[in-house]
């Protein structure tokens, strides 16, 4: 089971700030990749549902300093 979320990531000004946010994603249980666009604002997160939820991503995005809201 795979699942693709994409997510809203607002304060990121450099590809410092999305290097960061994607190794946090990329540490979640369950996350098989994760891609943050600096330009878009938008992550791309695969990851196998029944190991990782949409909440446990943000609450990662979040644990960063970043806010972060679900789009999809
Ligand atoms: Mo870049 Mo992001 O110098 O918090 S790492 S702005």
């Amino acid at each position: 089971f795979e699942a693709t979320s994409i997510k809203e990531i607002k304060g990121m000004t450099c590809t410092s700030c999305t290097n960061t946010v994607e190794s946090a994603l990329q540490a979640v249980p369950g996350v098989h990749k994760a891609l943050v666009a600096l330009a878009t604002e938008e992550a791309e997160i695969c990851y196998d549902p029944r190991f990782a939820s949409a909440n446990q991503l943000i609450e990662a995005v979040e644990d960063t300093g970043f806010e972060a809201t679900l789009i999809t």
